[in-house]
């Protein structure tokens, strides 16, 4: 049974009889997908058959190709696993806008039910959906283990007031997904399914593959890249996951952002490992604090990749520091050339680039450069973003908006002893990275660009 707290009604219409839906976008499984699961209920309660829809937006906010290759590779698994459910996966092209709400007519669609995503764009398409479909639209929040706007409705100051409300509600959340069973009740057109599969893999087969840094997209390597976590990495997460040169992080994020894996899952057997209590809360902190804290902050503010979206503290500060000169001031193609004068920063960079994934700690150095190196606050945000939305595998994420905020606007974070151009944002410099780890090692060990 689905909880009443991870569902939003976003659109009303007359009860009628048909087919229910389910318009996937940010949890793209079969598994662990508490919309997907509100959908089958609803539809095994009606004796009604079952679809669910994914609309591809080919240009979505800048990803690169190798994002798309990720998204869809990880979708044809999604598609298959759906089809020995006997739940068509119905693949549509274009404006959701437009596309979702000419194919519920079509299909007489009797109920709608959608992700819960924080961001403007899912905001908009899904108003927009909601307004011309005449049918009930419900959002569920199966993204967060404790639902976005359950856990506080309002846009948290800090991860020190965020933690006490999430510590109170995860033992009451964390807890078994109802799994999707095969579907009784066949969809009318019982070969829709298969020519979207048939129109996805055409679709995939146009663009490069995907970075093999971190091993095959969706469900399947999602689930075996969590299980070598729980094995080898997780024990001592707490130690080593900031350091660039080991692999002490997880690398679960470009999963966790295309939903090819429950985040409520990998809580679930991280809080059930049988390591030190220590490097399970450490982890976490990362997954469910920080995560989730994340999705409040683009929720509860509209100017979450805007400069007006820092605290007023970091905006005086920031305005205060304008007019002071910058050691050095990079353009952006020199910026995404990897062409500084900072090694750290370049092998950062390149790192991104090459093969789609930052390292955790390096991300918040390679931010506050970006803003130290460029002609103000705004121009800096633009750049950081930009970048992050084009080369990460886990970029256009809710958890980028508010790390790159946090790094040049102080959001969640408190001011720090005054220095140029940073004002109060806290600073970070290359000789503080060179105490933490080996930098020169880190540098060599990214190639450089052909
Ligand atoms: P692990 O350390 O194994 O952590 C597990 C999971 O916890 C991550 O997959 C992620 O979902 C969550 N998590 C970890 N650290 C954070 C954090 N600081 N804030 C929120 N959630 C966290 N994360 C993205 O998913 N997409 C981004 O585009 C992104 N951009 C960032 C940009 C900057 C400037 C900064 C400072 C951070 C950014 N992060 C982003 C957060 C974090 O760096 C990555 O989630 C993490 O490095 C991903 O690697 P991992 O999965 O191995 O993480
Ligand atoms: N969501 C969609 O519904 N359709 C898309 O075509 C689509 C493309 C896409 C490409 C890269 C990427 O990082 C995300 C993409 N998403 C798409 C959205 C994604 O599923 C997430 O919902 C948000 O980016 C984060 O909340």
């Amino acid at each position: 049974m689905v909880e009443s707290e991870r569902l939003k009604v976003l659109g009303k219409g007359p009860r009628r009889e048909g087919p229910v839906a389910y318009w996937m976008s940010r949890d793209q499984r079969v598994d662990d997908n508490w919309s997907l699961a509100a959908a089958q209920e609803m539809a095994l309660a009606r004796k009604a058959p079952l679809a669910v829809l994914f609309c591809l937006v080919p240009a979505y906010k800048g990803a690169s190709r190798e994002s798309f290759a990720f998204m869809l590779g990880g979708l044809i698994e999604t598609a298959r696993e759906l089809a020995r459910r006997k739940i068509p996966l119905v693949f549509l092209r274009g404006d959701p806008a437009v596309e979702i709400p000419r194919w519920v007519g079509e299909g007489a669609v009797s109920v709608l039910f959608c992700d819960f995503d924080p961001l403007r764009e899912k905001k908009r398409w899904q108003e927009a959906v909601a307004s011309k479909i005449g049918i009930p639209l419900f959002e569920i929040d199966g993204h967060n283990v404790v639902p976005c706007r359950f856990a506080s409705p309002k846009q948290e100051y800090a991860a020190y007031t965020f933690r006490p409300k999430m510590k109170r509600l995860l033992p009451r959340f964390l807890k078994e997904i109802p799994s999707v069973e095969r579907h009784p009740f066949r969809w009318p057109d019982e070969k829709e399914g298969e020519r979207s599969l048939k129109v996805l893999a055409e679709s995939l087969a146009l663009l490069p593959a995907p970075q093999a840094a971190l091993g095959p997209p969706g469900a399947l390597a999602a689930r075996s890249r969590l299980a070598r976590f729980l094995d080898e990495g997780l024990a001592r997460y707490d130690e080593r996951r900031n350091d660039p040169n080991g692999e002490g992080q997880s690398g679960l994020s470009p999963y966790l952002h295309f939903g090819q894996i429950s985040a409520q899952r990998v809580a679930f057997e991280v809080s059930r490992a049988d390591v030190a209590d220590e490097a399970k809360e450490a982890f976490l902190e990362e997954l469910v604090v920080r995560r989730e804290l994340a999705d409040n902050f683009c929720l509860h503010n509209d100017a979450y990749d805007r400069f007006e979206g820092f605290p007023d503290w970091a905006r005086k500060t920031l305005d205060d520091h304008r007019g002071d000169e910058r050691p050095f001031l990079y353009d952006l193609p020199a910026l995404e050339a990897a062409r500084t004068g900072d090694p750290l920063w370049n092998a950062a960079q390149r790192q991104m680039v090459l093969r789609g994934r930052m390292q955790g700690w390096l991300r918040m150095y390679w931010a506050k450069k970006i803003l130290e190196w460029s002609p103000s606050p705004e121009e800096a945000l633009e750049r950081a973003v930009g970048l992050n939305d084009r080369y990460e595998l886990d970029g256009r994420d809710p958890n980028g908006y508010a790390g790159i905020a946090w790094s040049l606007g102080g959001v969640h974070d408190r001011a720090w002893p005054e220095r140029p151009v940073f004002g109060k944002v806290r600073y970070m410099n290359l000789a503080g990275a060179r105490r933490k780890f080996d930098v020169d090692a880190f540098c060599r060990s990214i190639p450089p660009f052909e």
